[in-house]
């Protein structure tokens, strides 16, 4: 059994964490990190994340020589150098800025969702901007039209960067809003989703109930 020698910060309910989360599963890394679960938000921050990443954000990932990585962008790429397996981040070429690309119209989505979560969830009632919220949502929409695409001409098959960060995009929307119903308006990305989504490395990495 490897040692664990790197620390994880990061919440179940994350979406960026559970990329790592996916990624560390999908290369077999999960036991050579250990789980610290913090509980923040922007407005209430933790101690223990600041003193790592001084923008108080998760994921987090603290190395064995006491360096520390953040935004799940970055944990990713170093954690794919980490594996001897099939690099799930394509290393050149043109496929990595397209597979980096589509990852970060799924970091879009939750960006934005995540946004609205903060404003519907932290912000005062009286202050909530409906334009604005609208116009989160429309973001996520659009992009979801996008996905749609990609999943009807076969660019989601592979389950590497891009597809772990749209499963993790479409798992966030389940998990935070149950109402939208994208299903019916995406039904190839639902049928693509159905099946990704019950894989080992996404069942093991359900947000809470
Ligand atoms: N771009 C960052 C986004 C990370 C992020 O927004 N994390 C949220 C939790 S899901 C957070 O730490 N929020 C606390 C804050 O914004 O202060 C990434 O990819 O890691």
């Amino acid at each position: 059994m490897p040692s664990k020698n790197m620390t994880l910060f990061y919440s179940p309910a994350s979406p960026f964490a559970r990329k790592v989360l996916v990624l560390l599963h999908e290369t077999g890394q999960l036991p050579t990190v250990e789980l610290f679960d913090v509980q923040l938000s922007p407005v209430s921050p933790s101690g223990e994340v600041i003193a790592r990443n001084p923008a108080g954000k998760i994921p987090a990932l603290e190395l064995a020589n006491g360096d520390t990585l953040h935004d799940s962008r970055v944990i990713l790429d170093y954690l794919d150098h980490q594996h001897s397996g099939e690099p799930l981040i394509p290393r050149d070429g043109a496929n990595r800025w397209k597979r980096l690309s589509l990852a970060s119209l799924a970091d879009a989505v939750l960006d934005a969702a995540i946004l609205i979560r903060y404003e519907t969830f932290l912000r005062p009632e009286d202050l909530h901007w409906p334009t604005w919220l609208n116009a989160q949502q429309d973001k996520i929409e659009r992009v979801l039209a996008e996905l749609e695409t990609q999943a009807d001409t076969g660019q989601l098959q592979c389950f590497d960067i891009a597809s772990i960060s749209i499963a993790c995009a479409l798992g966030y929307l389940d998990f935070r809003q149950p109402q939208l119903d994208w299903r019916n308006r995406f039904p190839r990305l639902a049928s693509w989703y159905a099946e990704a989504s019950q894989r080992g490395s996404m069942l093991d990495s359900q947000p809470p109930a």
